[in-house]
């Protein structure tokens, strides 16, 4: 391995003497997550501004045995994107131009480290909108949602990253580069590379910009608040939405305790008199107003409790602001195990009644926390009370989903924090693949080499 100076040194003539950051107060936050869960150290934070810069940077710590983690907004929630193994940081915030919108087409070129809240402004003033939303868009980044495949609240209707990607620009560990930008929709040539990469938490290459399909903004939006006494009943409710209403975009989960906890710790107004046990957050957009569509599909719903309808883009935001304040608010908690899973819809109810005992049998001082994409059988699991690196929760957990035959992250991805876990899920020969594929694009292990794939003794 080369001197950690000389690599420095090398780093510095690629991106220049400012953009390499070694001053371990400057990069604080660099180097751990959101959460605070994950925290590791790192000889420098590089923060390249072209795609020749980014692929400089892959050869110099190629060439010096050193890894790398690329990141964008560092939002990730399963230590994808910290330096647990004194990598360098690849920042890619510094590209982030974005191309004009085709109007014929509706796509977009936008860079890596472009956040996900300008692109949704940059389509938006054109008249479109990008598919893919999530609480964290002020920081997430197109290349960190590439690399993660990142899911949101709108995969109902649109899917999640990988349906929005039609092309990437990408380095591969050894500095060459791969660009399909051109926006073909058709083209049928061969194995799928941007495909790929969406989800292989930058192990594969570095995505430094994508040509991204933008889809029709629904000019009208009308959220409402559905309260239910029993989980059987939301989802029911869910099924029966679905089928009636075509302009559904979103349909979230969560329960009492948890808006309990987002209400005191924000000071916010109860939106019912009453107390329940379920809720569910539904989103419809359309061309033309869905509102009596919607007020139609929720006077169906047998069962349900009460309902709040917001009557302008203020209350809908608040109504939001109950779902998607969770995160935040169990984060004051402490750092908690984020566990992500979706199940079958069958499964569902029962791994909901179930979890709780699971993780009370390994842990009984622990608090369980679910919300999640109740359409997507997308369910967060967040425990607190107990230390966050105590496995027996996690395995608790995700043991429960392999046995109700669901996946053991939904959206985050695998990241360091389920690498060990993911045979749960995925068979040897699976996995066999994944190593194979891992070799061939960064035999000598480059990119992020400690997420993703369980450590060899873990298989
Ligand atoms: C969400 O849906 C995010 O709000 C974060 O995926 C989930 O905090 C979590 O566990
Ligand atoms: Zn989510």
């Amino acid at each position: 391995m080369t001197a950690p100076h000389a690599l420095l040194g090398a780093l510095r003539a690629v991106a220049g003497d400012a953009h390499v950051l070694t001053d371990p107060d400057v990069v604080a936050g660099q180097v751990c997550d959101w959460t605070g869960r994950f925290r590791g150290t790192s000889p420098a934070v590089v923060r390249p501004a072209t795609v020749d810069e980014v692929a400089g940077v892959l050869r110099a710590c190629g060439d010096a045995g050193r890894a790398v983690v690329p990141q964008g907004g560092n939002t990730g929630l399963v230590g994808g994107s910290v330096p647990l193994h004194g990598e360098i940081v690849l920042d890619l915030r510094r590209l982030d131009e974005l191309g004009p919108v085709d109007a014929r087409t509706g796509q977009t070129t936008a860079q890596a480290g472009v956040t996900i809240a300008r692109l949704h402004a940059h389509a938006q003033a054109a008249g479109w909108e990008y598919g893919v939303d999530l609480s964290s868009r002020d920081s997430a980044t197109v290349g960190g949602t590439i690399a993660t495949n990142a899911g949101g609240v709108h995969v109902l209707r649109y899917g999640a990253t990988r349906r929005q990607v039609i092309g990437v620009e990408a380095v591969f560990a050894d500095g060459r580069v791969m660009r399909r930008l051109d926006g073909l929709e058709k083209d049928n040539t061969g194995y799928d590379l941007a495909g790929l990469l969406c989800g292989s938490e930058g192990t594969l290459a570095v995505v430094t910009a994508a040509r991204l399909r933008l889809v029709p903004r629904p000019k009208h939006v009308v959220v409402a608040l559905l309260a239910f006494d029993d989980t059987d009943a939301a989802l029911d409710a869910v099924g029966m939405l679905r089928r009636a209403l075509d302009c559904l975009q979103a349909v979230e989960l969560f329960f009492q305790d948890g808006l309990d906890l987002v209400c005191d710790r924000f000071g916010l107004a109860r939106p019912f008199a009453a107390r329940h046990h379920a809720f569910v957050l539904v989103e419809a957009g359309a061309a033309s107003d869905p509102t009596a569509e919607l007020g139609g599909g929720i006077d169906a719903i047998p069962g349900i409790a009460d309902v709040a309808v917001a009557g302008d883009a203020r209350a809908a935001r608040n109504l939001w602001r109950y779902r998607e304040a969770h995160t935040e608010a169990v984060n004051l908690l402490g750092p908690p195990h984020k566990l992500d899973v979706t199940l079958p819809a069958a499964e569902l109810p029962g791994f909901v009644a179930e979890v709780r005992d699971q993780v009370g049998a390994v842990a009984p001082d622990a608090a369980v926390w679910l919300f999640g994409h109740a359409a997507d059988g997308n369910i967060h699991v967040n425990v607190t009370g107990v230390d966050p690196d105590d496995d027996r929760v996690t395995d608790a957990v995700l043991q429960l989903v392999a046995r109700r035959h669901g996946s053991i992250s939904a959206e985050h991805g695998i990241g360091t924090a389920k690498r060990q876990w993911l045979s749960l899920t995925r068979s040897a020969t699976e996995i066999d693949a994944f190593r194979a594929i891992k070799r061939a694009l960064d035999p000598k292990g480059v990119l992020n080499p400690h997420v993703l794939l369980p450590a060899v003794n873990d298989h």
